[in-house]
């Protein structure tokens, strides 16, 4: 099947991007020590956007100790003098939120509904909730006076660009913190235009500091002997790599990592209801989401029905230009990911579950896949025990609640977990059988910068977001 829809983009032209960025060190921004630059190009056509510069050692130390001299004022300012800052960041991001949004859909090739809807509302919400706190710190539950730990290395993914951001930077900041922050190497333009941010809201110079670069920037980041407290989000691979390096200094650790997520639908559940919620789990941002519902267990006697009308509603999601405001499904983030995910597919297949996608015309250029869903799962495929992070669904069956958690548990990681069900005892009993750092119910994918968010096992610990995310940047 082929989708029409009003091509009413909206447009590139709402942002300025400059043909090569330099690294924002100290309230500037310059090039490379040793001048390496790198290409970012938009997933959704190739087209390169912009030539980034690869943050060398020397650069890192550069920016760790601009942040180190900065800490020393930053942290002895009141904490109502810090929310200022915070407060006003967070309302420039709101004037700018459109740039942004655009900005955001072209680097990364998610809907532009998503990052207008979603990522950018969320962003600022994440600045505001955090510069409630800063004059606050002394009744957080963590003693009268809690200290700041001082410089954070923050090493983000390219889901979530300006999102992971304000995770990481706003507590930071709020408890009297600096920060040197790595982006992602395919969506470094968000966390420089944030960098622009920062010197319009007056923030004093190394307060934030912005390196782009690959893995070996990050690397030479969080190994640096001057950085006391680590942030990373991304593969559970490079955060198991990460907690080696810090292992043995007095570096303080944070690691949200992978997800294989269960969403879980009962009998009882309103089935309509229950398919929006697993779209939603799995194909929101691509399936790019960390606590993607991409296990869908379903209670075997609805199976059928339910099956039949998910079938009904993939066929109308529309997968396409990242600008259009009626596409669903933007383009895969790179062409290393769709790799990943081709490659998981097909291990699917070949382990024997039955492959089912909707027809649907698939750009040329760029890195696109189609809605996918996978039956006749079983708990020893490679798809339902890795992270595919894409759209891919993975159904298995279950006829008892007991069945239900012992299958959902069943995975290396404990990010998150859905229960679809009328039954308000069972969804309680569920939330404290399943070992997942966030239960929803009913819903899926709801985000509030008030929540703790973080994983059990191979999904990392510590916590963001909520009261409990500062406890990552004090000394109590
Ligand atoms: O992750 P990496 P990748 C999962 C997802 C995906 C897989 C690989 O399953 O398919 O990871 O994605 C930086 N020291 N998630 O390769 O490499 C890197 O430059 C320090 C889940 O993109 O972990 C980038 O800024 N930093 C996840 C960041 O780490 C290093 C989100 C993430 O990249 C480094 C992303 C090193 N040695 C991927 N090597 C989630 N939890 O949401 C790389 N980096």
């Amino acid at each position: 099947m082929t989708f029409e829809y009003a091509p009413a983009p909206e447009s590139r032209a709402v942002v300025d991007i400059a043909p090569s960025y330099g690294l924002f060190i100290d309230g500037e921004f310059a090039d490379a020590a040793g001048g390496k630059v790198f290409k970012t190009v938009s997933p959704a056509n190739e087209e390169v956007l912009s030539e980034v510069a690869q943050a060398s050692a020397e650069d890192v130390d550069r920016a760790v100790k601009a942040a180190r001299k900065a800490f020393e004022k930053w942290s002895a300012l009141p904490g109502a003098e810090r929310a200022k800052y915070l407060f006003r960041i967070a309302r420039l991001i709101q004037e700018r939120s459109r740039e942004l949004a655009v900005l955001e859909s072209l680097d990364n090739g998610k809907p532009i509904r998503e990052s207008r809807d979603s990522d950018l509302p969320l962003v600022a919400a994440h600045f505001f909730y955090y510069a409630g706190w800063a004059d606050k710190l002394g009744h957080a539950g963590y003693g009268a006076d809690p200290k700041p730990l001082g410089v954070a290395g923050q090493v983000i993914p390219w889901n979530f660009p300006l999102l992971m951001l304000a995770w990481k930077i706003a507590p930071a900041l709020a408890c009297g913190n600096t920060v040197v922050l790595k982006p992602a190497e395919t969506t470094p333009l968000s966390a420089l235009f944030f960098a622009d941010i920062c010197r319009q809201a007056g923030l004093p110079k190394g307060v934030v500091n912005i390196l782009t670069g690959d893995g070996s920037t990050g690397a030479e980041l969080v190994a640096h002997p001057d950085v006391n407290k680590v942030a990373f989000t991304g593969s559970t691979e490079v955060g198991k790599a990460i907690a080696r390096t810090v292992a043995g200094t007095d570096k303080k650790l944070t690691l949200e990592l992978g997800g294989k997520a269960a969403n879980i639908v009962f009998d009882d559940a309103p089935i309509d209801q229950a398919v929006e919620g697993i779209v939603n789990g799995i194909f929101f941002n691509q399936g790019h989401v960390c606590c993607a519902g991409s296990r869908l267990l379903v209670q075997e006697s609805v199976q059928d029905e339910l099956l039949e009308a998910l079938k009904r509603r993939m066929s109308t999601l529309r997968v396409g230009d990242p600008l259009d405001k009626n596409t669903d499904i933007g383009a895969i983030n790179s062409a290393e990911q769709l790799a990943r995910i081709k490659e998981l597919a097909d291990a699917g297949e070949s382990e024997g579950a039955e492959r089912w996608a909707p027809a649907c015309e698939l750009p040329d250029a760029g890195y696109w896949f189609a809605p996918t869903l996978f039956t006749g799962v079983t708990q020893a495929h490679r798809i339902a025990q890795e992270e595919i992070f894409g759209p891919v669904l993975s159904v298995l069956t279950f006829r008892t609640p007991e069945e239900a958690v012992a299958k959902a548990n069943n995975t290396p990681y404990g990010l998150s977990a859905g229960v679809w069900t009328e039954k308000g005892s069972r969804i309680l009993w569920m939330a404290n059988k399943l070992r997942a750092g966030i239960v929803w119910s009913n819903t899926f994918n709801k985000f509030d910068p008030a929540s703790p968010f973080g994983g059990y096992k191979e999904s990392g610990f510590g916590r963001e977001g909520g009261r409990h995310g500062l406890e990552a940047y004090l000394d109590v």
